[in-house]
């Protein structure tokens, strides 16, 4: 699976649509400050090290890649809204570079792959640029300072038209997330099978990052997070560097591929030996049931934030439950004094495009409130929306101290019970989703039903250190 989804062949990415797109949202606000307004948008170029030869890693200017569907470095693009022509400038070519990095991408070649009117050369930029009243860029950088008589950086009716199209995804954006979200299904499952060569959380690190880069995806989507018994209470974990011993039980991975800029974002969690222990399942299963309520709810109209508020009931209930919350209090009484807030500190999920925290979900971290604070998407969905299912529940000593020693917030806990769940460390299920007319469909598939999730641990295990070949 190195091409990219068969459904795309002979197809361009529609960057000429995007352009459309922007416009459409300045119009419709009445945003367009002239009739010959364009926009002109600079592509990342190579840069080195400092004192060195070798460039850093080189990742697209999404709003670049958005405009213009090309990954070559130092080009730019420049829609002329009047003319609704869309122009791509390759970089000049450098003879002398050509005995390093082979032939560039000649000008009719490029017309034939992207979706452009035309293509030119940098060198014609300034002519361009200068028959131009007003360009719009996003921002003025060390790849466009040369022009910057010719643009306005930072204009923030551009951004929201920007952000604003980029969030509601078409056809050929969908193919793309769908195929890094099949990708990354794969290696989800390559990571629960090898238990036995995965002693210590970079195991599973390099395991995903393996099969990822056999499918043709060179990039993830974002630092893949491996933890392990309580480090599965760190939201954001990328040391990755614990050991996996069979006493720590839980492992949870949060990692996701790019492909062609397009990022996907997925969760599981498994147990080290393939029996759950029983805190661990129990917790499991309500974070299931906590993506399970939110997805009942989820369809275009529907409130993000009633969703995520439905996940935090859904997690008293089950603290009720197993006895973590004191049965004297009720769902409302709990839900009212924000007792789940740092067990579910994070919010329900998040806008994902070419950005895993996509643009446009208008989160509000200044909210006081702790139940909204870190929500990522504040708004009613639309269909066209990708977004992350992703409920968790955590044990972190780090996010409790202050609840544990604040006699009003730690009355409604039963710490015996409590007690019992530290090892967890934390559970998270998360899942890619798009909105559609009627609902949503899921793009991820890998198993997420704890029977089955037991039996692939176990079939890799029962395998041994034999079944694979490790170097190490
Ligand atoms: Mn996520």
């Amino acid at each position: 699976m190195t091409d990219g989804p068969k459904s795309l062949v002979g197809k361009k990415y529609p960057a000429k649509k995007h352009a459309q797109n922007v416009l459409k949202h300045l119009q419709k606000k009445n945003l367009l400050k002239s009739k010959d307004a364009a926009f002109f948008v600079s592509g990342e170029d190579l840069v080195l090290y400092k004192y060195c030869d070798q460039s850093q890693p080189f990742r697209q200017n999404r709003y670049f890649y958005y405009l213009s569907g090309c990954n070559i470095p130092g080009s730019h693009v420049l829609y002329i809204t009047s003319q609704d022509k869309l122009i791509l400038y390759l970089p000049d070519v450098d003879k002398e570079d050509i005995m390093w990095s082979g032939l560039p991408l000649s000008k009719s070649e490029a017309l034939e792959k992207y979706d452009v009117d035309e293509v030119k050369f940098a060198a014609d930029i300034k002519e361009d640029l200068a028959q131009i009243n007003k360009a719009y860029t996003t921002d003025v950088n060390q790849f466009n300072e040369q022009f910057k008589t010719f643009l306005v950086e930072k204009d923030e009716d551009f951004f929201y038209a920007l952000d604003e199209s980029r969030l509601i995804k078409d056809e050929y954006e969908i193919e793309l997330m769908k195929h890094a979200a099949k990708i990354t299904d794969n290696c989800h499952f390559a990571v629960m099978s090898a238990l036995p060569i995965e002693t210590k959380e970079t195991h599973i690190h390099a395991e995903f990052m393996y099969h990822a880069l056999r499918q043709g995806a060179k990039n993830q989507s974002y630092d893949p997070i491996c933890c392990s018994g309580e480090t599965c209470s760190t939201l954001h974990w990328v040391k990755n560097d614990g050991d996996i011993t069979p006493d720590k039980r839980s492992v949870l991975i949060d990692a996701g591929a790019e492909w062609e800029c397009y990022a996907s974002d997925v969760t599981r969690c498994f147990p080290i030996n393939g029996d759950w222990s029983k805190e661990h399942l129990e917790i499991y299963n309500l974070v299931l049931k906590m993506q399970t309520a939110a997805y009942d709810l989820m369809k275009p109209g529907a409130n993000w934030e009633d969703l995520h508020l439905t996940a935090h009931k859904v997690l008293i209930e089950g603290f009720l439950e197993l006895g973590i919350f004191k049965k004297e209090y009720s769902v409302e009484e709990l839900f009212q004094a924000k007792a789940s807030a740092r067990f579910f500190p994070h919010g329900l999920g998040h806008v994902l495009g070419m950005d895993t925290h996509d643009v446009a979900g208008n989160a509000n971290y200044s909210d006081p409130d702790p139940l909204l604070c870190y929500l990522r998407i504040r708004r009613v969905l639309e269909p066209g929306m990708v977004v992350t299912n992703e409920p968790g529940c955590y044990f972190s000593p780090f996010l409790l101290e202050d609840v544990l020693n604040d006699p009003e917030k730690s009355k409604y806990i039963d710490r015996d019970v409590l007690e019992k769940y530290w090892y967890v460390g934390g559970v998270r299920i998360e899942d890619d989703v798009l909105i559609t007319d009627s609902g949503y469909e899921i793009f991820t598939e890998i198993t997420k039903d704890p029977e089955e999730i037991s039996k692939i641990v176990k079939a890799g295990l029962s395998k041994g250190k034999e079944g694979f070949h490790n170097v190490v």
